[in-house]
Parts: structure tokens; sequence; C-alpha cells
């Protein structure tokens, strides 16, 4: 049996679906691991779209994220597109070309939508055209149209977040054309997570501590839920006014930072014996169990 280590969103849920499909194997074939925490992987063949805590892990790996150690016991496919795009790249021949279109959902995920390759967009016209979402403002409809390549991630990513991966993983590898991943369930969770997003931002400064501003750049913030929406509250305070925010969920002491200096904010974490990693403009950590929003702008402060 087949064992792959992937990463719980888009990218890596699209990625592991491409490799199913690059081998021919059946979601019955492979044991899928997970991980709670990106990068502990054990001794899957595969690890997608993570790179390994453990340097002596000894599979293969198709990552883009960065500083890979030069001392390594797995083999590294390395590119700077996301994971989704390395598997296509790697094993286009052998992935059928029906579900080359899936390659546009890690590209989604990972903000990167225009490094699609164009003979996938070539294979599938329909990605680029629209959907379109009215709502009533006023009692004016307001129609937005969004071409259908970017709304690809979100159901997938919502089923992520309300801890569903596996089921994200059914929809992608069953999927047959792009309107499969508006999947009932995958709805319901986009649904889900937009009201426990709404929920946090309710809760600061009354069950939660209001957010704290510091040097003007970084915006430090604390919140509570069993869901994975850290990117989601740091994107949605970052596009307020460009601050790097760090998101802390003190239910699991884990961290999502967002913005410019994401990169900055992830060295300042490790000085200061954080665990924090990730790609330019998108990064995550975790904090120690006796350590809270306190600290982090006590740290902030002295950076
Ligand atoms: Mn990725």
């Amino acid at each position: 049996m087949v064992s792959i280590a992937t990463h719980q969103d888009a990218d890596g849920i699209s990625a592991a679906a491409l490799y199913l499909h690059a081998f021919d194997l059946d979601l019955d074939d492979v044991e899928i691991n997970m991980p709670e925490e990106f990068g502990d992987v054990e001794d899957e063949d595969v690890v997608l779209d993570m790179k390994p805590l453990n340097p002596d892990y000894e599979g293969t790996v198709y990552d883009h994220h960065l500083n890979h150690p030069k001392k390594r016991a797995y083999e590294l496919h390395h590119m700077e597109i996301p994971a989704a795009g390395i598997v296509w790249k790697k094993h286009r021949k052998t992935i059928p070309k029906k579900h080359w279109w899936k390659v546009a959902i890690g590209m989604a995920g990972d903000g990167q939508t225009e490094k699609t390759p164009v003979k996938v967009i070539k294979k599938s016209p329909l990605l680029m055209e629209r959907v379109l979402w009215t709502r009533q403002n006023y009692g004016k409809t307001i129609v937005t149209a969004v071409p259908i390549i970017s709304t690809l991630s979100s159901p997938v990513n919502a089923l992520c977040r309300t801890g569903k991966p596996m089921k994200a993983l059914e929809m992608v590898y069953n999927a047959q054309t792009p309107f499969d991943i508006y999947s009932k369930s995958a709805i319901e969770a986009k649904k889900a997570v937009r009201m426990e997003v709404e929920d946090v931002f309710k809760g600061f400064g009354s069950y939660f501590p209001q957010p704290v501003r510091i040097k003007d750049r970084f915006t430090i913030c604390e919140y509570e839920s069993d869901y994975r929406i850290g990117g989601l509250v740091a994107i949605k305070l970052n596009e307020a006014d460009k601050s790097t925010v760090i998101a802390l969920n003190r239910r699991n002491g884990t961290m999502s930072i967002r913005g410019i200096l994401a990169s900055y904010a992830v060295e300042i974490l490790t000085e200061n014996g954080m665990k924090a990693g990730g790609h330019a403009g998108f990064a995550g950590g975790r904090v120690t169990e006796d350590q809270d929003i306190e600290d982090l702008v006590e740290i902030f402060c002295k950076a």
C-alpha cells in the first residue's frame, strides 16, 4: 500500500488527488496522513506540500516551502509554484487530461492563480468562464462575476477548516468537472466557516482581547476556535491596513501569520524560541503552553 502525507489545505489536497491520478491509484489503494502539525511526517512514501520536520525522512517530497535543509535524507522536487503544480509538471504525461484542471485548485488556494499552466487553461477553458454572485444591498441587486478558477479553493479549504480533510480529498478525487467542487457538504462547511470568523470578530474586545498594533506594522490578536480559521482571521485584519498579522488560536496554541512582513515575523518568533515557518506572505507557528498574547506583544515590542 502506498502511503502519502499531505498538507491539510486546497493545495495539499489537490496535489494528492493529482498524484493518485498520475499513478492510477484509487483512494482505497493508499493510506493518507494529514498531520495536525505542519511537516509532522513519519515513514510515508511521499510527502506533498510540506517540509518534513525531520531531515532524516527518507521518502520523496514535492514542495514549494522555503529553507529545506541542505543535509537531508529525502529526495526533493522543489519549485516556486504550489505543490499541485509541481506534481502536475513532474507527472503530466500520466495524469489523464480530464483531470488537469484540478491543478487550478492548488494554484488558487495558495494565491498564485496566475501560475496555472497555460496548457491546463487550454484543456479546460471553463476555468476562465465566470460564476455570478448576487446580493441585495438597500434594495439593489449587486452582481459580482468571478472566474471559476478563482472560486475552486474555498470549498476545499472549508472542509479542511471544519475538520473534514478526507471528505475534501474524496470530493476533489472524484470530481469530473469544476462544478463538482461545490458539493453540498462543502457549501455547508463554507457557511459554518463564515459564521465562525464573524463570531471571532464580534468577540474582539469582549470575550477575546482587543487586537494590539505594534510599531504600526504588526497586529497581534488572540481568539479561540476548534476550526482552522486563523488564516482567514489574519487576512481579514491584514486587508484593513496591510499590517502583518499574527493570529493566535489559544485553544491549541497555533499562530497564523499573513502580510508583507510574514518572513520577518517568523524570524522574530524563531529567535525567541518559538516554532514558526512558511512561505513569503503566508506563515504559521506555535506557542508553548504557557505563552499567550502578552508574550507575543512583549517579543514584538522588543524586536
Ligand atoms: Mn502549498
